[in-house]
């Protein structure tokens, strides 16, 4: 209904892609799986006026947020296949498929969305992984370390253990680690989830609690900053090369600094976020004691020498990818 109603307000006026492409003007679309308010949206709404800006209205992006183009799932192939111009995924929904991105989703104790960010994108690039290989890579970025957001408290890992909650990836394997009933699905579908009770809490970066209004449901928050989720926003092939000189280099020109910007926005919006659930609905941040932590930390030293040992059978330079992001890390500000 949603891509109907536009394509009537498109033809109403004058900016139906084959119109606009015979006018000079390029129409691109761009696919997102969450709901407009969240991060993944607000980051796309920001490329999106700096595109359109920087080409002198010559490009013109229509966004997509909610799944209403291409859902969570689908919106790598999709891509590929055109049904999007662009578009915007968390690796964590495939772990399989990023494989070696998807070491940044290793507990590796990455301080901030920004440097995370970062060092995703050096990454990217110092090793070209074959799974981005049918795309164009726009930019990628990561979330702030992610957190337990509970509708009962959980102060311990005996309190952790057999609880239901909702993660993916690599965020997925740490908390079975720590013996939660991990259950796996994208956040696209998390809200309803714990509405329905088939969740009691989820493990994710602290803005959604503001952003999907997780504070209402979750009165606990539990810190363990140990992981992200890496994003990325890919674009396809054909609509790349169609595009003219100078925009390409806009695009490209924004690769970085979009990593940059949404890291950064990332960082200050969980800090207002939880500002935010305090004051509104008196949620309460526990913190581990340090006793605690090296118990939670202990659990978690498996999950990289299992990774290095996947690489390795992969032909992938394991040891040495991993000590190259720990330097990044350090380079960075880790
Ligand atoms: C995320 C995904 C979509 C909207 C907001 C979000 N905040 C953190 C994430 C990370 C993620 O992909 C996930 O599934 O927790």
């Amino acid at each position: 209904l949603y891509v109907l109603a536009a394509c009537t307000l498109l033809l109403s006026t004058g900016f139906f892609p084959v119109q606009d492409a015979a006018a000079d003007t390029i129409q691109l679309r761009y696919a997102n799986f969450p709901p407009a308010p969240t991060f993944p949206c607000v980051q796309m709404e920001r490329w999106k006026a700096e595109v359109e800006k920087r080409t002198n209205g010559q490009v013109r992006i229509q966004t997509f947020p909610g799944g209403t183009l291409l859902d969570a799932k689908d919106m790598m192939d999709g891509v590929i296949a055109g049904q999007a111009d662009i578009g915007c995924f968390s690796m964590a929904y495939q772990p399989g498929r990023f494989f070696l991105t998807n070491a940044l989703s290793l507990p590796l104790d990455i301080p901030s969305a920004k440097v995370g960010s970062l060092v995703l994108w050096d990454i990217y690039q110092a090793y070209q992984p074959e799974s981005f290989a049918k795309v164009k890579v726009l930019t990628m970025f990561t979330t702030a370390p992610a957190n337990i957001m509970s509708k009962t408290p959980v102060r311990t890992l005996a309190g952790l253990r057999g609880l239901d909650l909702r993660a993916s990836g690599g965020a997925a394997q740490i908390l079975k680690a720590w013996g939660a009933n991990q259950v796996g699905m994208p956040m696209s579908d998390t809200p309803e989830a714990l509405q329905k009770g088939v969740v009691q809490g989820l493990f994710s970066s602290l803005e959604v609690m503001k952003d999907l209004k997780f504070a209402e449901i979750c009165r606990y928050v539990t810190m363990t900053d140990t992981v992200i989720y890496p994003f990325a926003v890919v674009m396809n092939l054909d609509a790349w090369n169609g595009l003219p000189e100078s925009v390409r280099n806009v695009m490209d020109d924004l690769r970085v600094e979009q990593a940059q910007w949404t890291g950064e926005y990332m960082d200050q919006h969980v800090e207002a976020a939880l500002k935010w659930s305090k004051a509104e609905h008196g949620v309460e941040v526990i913190r581990l004691s340090s006793e605690e932590k090296v118990r939670w930390d202990a659990l978690l030293t498996p999950i990289i020498d299992k990774w290095i040992e996947e690489a390795k059978a992969k032909g992938l330079p394991a040891e040495a990818i991993i000590k190259d992001i720990r330097t990044r890390l350090a380079v960075r500000g880790g």
